[in-house]
Parts: structure tokens; sequence; C-alpha cells
């Protein structure tokens, strides 16, 4: 691929943006080379600054469950934005999306819209506090919860890429009550609830764990989760912003029938712009101000084109035998990396939830970070670029996850598959 104009557009955007991106996990330090700069995306496909044509799993790190530019999706923002972008007071639009994550979420009842995943599980744990008066929250190492102070200990996605020891800049003060254990170890959650059995306002996860790579919940764990944080009057709190309406229309908690007491959600609900969400049972939104006297508030939250985007992407998404078929392309490329794999002799491990896929370059089951960080990211950094070279982009980071969307049936998907055949035969 010839890629001068992006190179150039790197050398100059270096100069201005720290590390020449606005998110770091996608500078490619995860996997060697220079980003590409992307100048349009259509359906399944990105075109970068050279006109080089790619078919996308990274999908913007999960929203574009449509695909890139979805009529429906253009269609709601060109009507909405001749009316104006944003109105900081309530609109219609706003309960029409709340009623839909409620009438498609089993355990919520009642939403508050923020502006980002990390602004939606800062605010639910700051709930869950307020609501229990404790201070201590459980995090799972290996998960990624955006980058509020007190969870950036232990953390995935682009801190685990970067090899980041947490980060510099969080005080002490701000992580000294956030408590840490092994992914799907439930004894080391009871040792913690036994140690601190009235101090843990909240239990924070994953259910499907998406920022180590794609490490689902042994059988028993979420249920096991769910019986200490109920013994021990703990909130457990289901991070959906990656697995909310892509594991299962109804998220984690609809596809392991699991109910958490509140559910933090990003990335889909606003179908490529800037839309979170927390919420939950209505006891325990009811304590968020100005219902209650929990403060969180946003200048553009549940901004109007931000809803109208939302709306059509999940009203189209639950559309009879929609889901169905996003889920039957990540079955397609899961089965076709286990079986050319096997074929040339390469150990992997796979994993697959809905339409969220990964893979470990390892011959060990993964099941927790510790057995993450055996795997063989060399060998990913490989694979990246030999499927980049292929026209297929993945996403620059041995610990993130793959996502398939409506648009990948097809052409697309045949080149996907023929890619994979053609780099694992070589690898
Ligand atoms: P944002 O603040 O990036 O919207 O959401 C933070 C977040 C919270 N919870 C989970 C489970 C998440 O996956 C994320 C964000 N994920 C990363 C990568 N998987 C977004 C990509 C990026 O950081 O640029």
């Amino acid at each position: 691929m010839k890629t001068d104009r992006s190179s150039e557009l790197y050398q100059r955007a270096i100069q201005v943006m720290p590390g020449g991106v606005s998110s770091p996990v996608r500078a490619f330090r995860g996997v060697g080379g220079n980003p590409l700069f992307i100048q349009r995306g259509e359906g399944p496909y990105l075109f970068d600054a050279d006109g080089n044509r790619y078919v996308d799993y990274v999908m913007s790190w999960g929203p574009l469950i449509l695909g890139h530019a979805h009529p429906a999706v253009v269609e709601a923002v060109q009507q909405q934005v001749t009316k104006g972008t944003s109105y900081g007071a309530p609109t219609g639009l706003e309960i029409e999306l709340a009623q839909l994550v409620i009438d498609l979420m089993p355990s919520v009842e009642m939403v508050r819209f923020v502006n980002s995943g990390t602004e939606a599980t800062m605010s639910a744990l700051r709930l869950a506090r307020a609501y229990t008066g404790r201070n201590k929250i459980v995090k799972f190492e290996g998960c990624y919860h955006g980058h509020a102070d007190m969870l950036l200990v232990q953390a995935g996605s682009g801190v685990a890429t970067l090899g980041l020891p947490d980060s510099p800049g969080v005080p002490p003060g701000a992580t000294q009550d956030t408590l840490t254990a092994p992914y799907n170890d439930l004894a080391a959650v009871r040792a913690l609830f036994e140690q601190f059995p009235d101090e843990i306002a909240a239990v924070i996860l994953e259910p499907v764990a998406g920022n180590m790579g794609v490490v689902p919940p042994v059988d028993g764990y979420l249920q096991g989760l769910r019986d200490l944080t109920t013994e021990y009057g703990a909130v457990l709190l289901f991070d959906e912003v990656m697995t909310g309406f892509r594991v299962a229309l109804g998220g984690a908690q609809a596809y392991y029938g699991i109910m958490p007491d509140l559910t933090a959600f990003g990335k889909v609900i606003g179908g490529g712009l800037p839309v979170g969400a927390y919420g939950g049972k209505k006891e325990i939104m009811q304590h968020v101000a100005p219902a209650g006297s929990m403060y969180q508030a946003g200048t553009l939250s549940g901004n109007p084109l931000a809803m109208a985007a939302g709306l059509a992407t999940l009203r189209t998404l639950a559309a009879p035998g929609v889901f169905d078929r996003i889920v039957a392309v990540a079955t397609a490329i899961r089965e076709s990396m286990e079986q050319n794999a096997q074929k040339a002799s390469i150990p992997m491990q796979t994993a697959q939830v809905g339409t969220m896929f990964g893979m470990f370059f390892n011959a060990n089951p993964v099941a927790n970070y510790a057995d993450v960080k055996t795997s063989n990211t060399e060998a990913f950094g490989r694979y990246f670029h030999a499927m980049l070279a292929q026209g297929v982009y993945m996403a620059p980071s041995a610990f993130e996850a793959g996502f398939s969307s409506l648009a990948h049936e097809g052409e697309a998907l045949d080149q996907t598959l023929s890619a994979l055949e053609m780099v694992f035969a070589g690898f």
C-alpha cells in the first residue's frame, strides 16, 4: 500500500497533537509503524488519505454496528442538524432513546445521558458511592473503564497496549479506595469482601472483557459476583460500554441472564456520535441530581444530533433478523481464524461473544490478564500488518477486540476470509 499522504499528515500531526492522535490506542504503538489517516468510511470500508480501501473491523472501536455512514443514521442526523445542533434544554429525543434503552436492557428502569463511556462509568461509580455511603470499589486487572483517575489501576486497552504502569498524574488519594482482583477469580472477590465487609460500594466489570483482548466470563462467574454483591450490599455495575447492544441486543445482561444494579453504556448507543449513559434501578437512579443530591452534569449531554444517531442505530439494529446477521459475520471470521491457524499449526486461542471477537497467539487457554500477557504480541504485530497489506484493518493492538457490522456481509467478508487464509498460510 502507498501511504505517502498518511506519512505526510502524521509528520504534521505529531507537531500539533501528542503522538499525532486524539486517543493513544490509535497510534499503532502496539503493532509498530505509523497510523493511517482516514478520509472517509463507507459501509464496511475505510478509505485512507492515499485512497487505499480497507475492510474495517475496528468500527470506531465498536460504535458502528451498522457500518460506516448507514443511510438510516445519515438521514436522521441530516434531518436533525437543520433544526440546530444543541439546545441545552430537554427534548423529546432523549425520552425516546431512554425508553428504547429501557425496553432493550432487562435491568434498566431509568437512564441519564452523558457524552462518553468514561463519563458513564465515572458517574455510575459516584452514584454507587452516594447510594451505599461507602467508598471502596473493586475492578479487575485488564479491564478498562475509561480514563477517570480512580479507574486507571491495572487497566486494559491503551494502558495495556502502551505497557504503562498505570498513569502518572493520578494522585494516591484518587486510587486508595480502588481494589483490584484477577478477572474470572471469584475467590479473590470474596476475600476482598471478607476483608472490607461494609466498605465496598461497587464491583465494576466488563461482563465480557474486551480491553485485554476478548476474555469471556467463565461459567458461574457473573452469577457469583451477583450473589456476593447482594450478600454484602454492594452495587453490581456492568460496564457495557463495549458489550451493550453488541454481545446481544440486550447486552451481556440479557446474554447471560444476570441483572446488575447499574449499567454503563457508550459506543453503539450513540451510533458513532458522542453518547454515553448510565442507568439501572429507579431506586438508585433517583439519587441523581436534580431528583436527588448526587451531582453530575454535562453541557452537551443528551445532544439532539447524538440522540438522533443513537435512535436510528438502535431502531435499525432491533429490526427482526438484523442482529443475527451481524453475529453470523463474527462467527465466520472466528471459525476461519481457528481453521487457518490449525492448518498452519499456529498456536491460537479465539473468542467470540455475539458480534465481538478476538484471538491470542497463545497455545494455552486465556482466562485473565496474567494469561493474556503470556501471548505473543510480536506475532500479533506481524498478523496486523499482513492483514493490512491484504486490505483488512484489524484493531492495531493485541489488547482490543474486533467488531462485525451489518455492512460486512458479502464481498467484504469474502475478502476478509481470503486474507486470513493467505496470512496464516504464509505466517
Ligand atoms: P470512552 O470514554 O472511550 O467513550 O469509553 C471508555 C470505555 C469504557 N468502558 C469500556 C468497556 C470501554 O471499552 C471503553 C473504551 N474502549 C476503548 C478501546 N476499547 C476506546 C478506544 C479509545 O480509547 O480510543
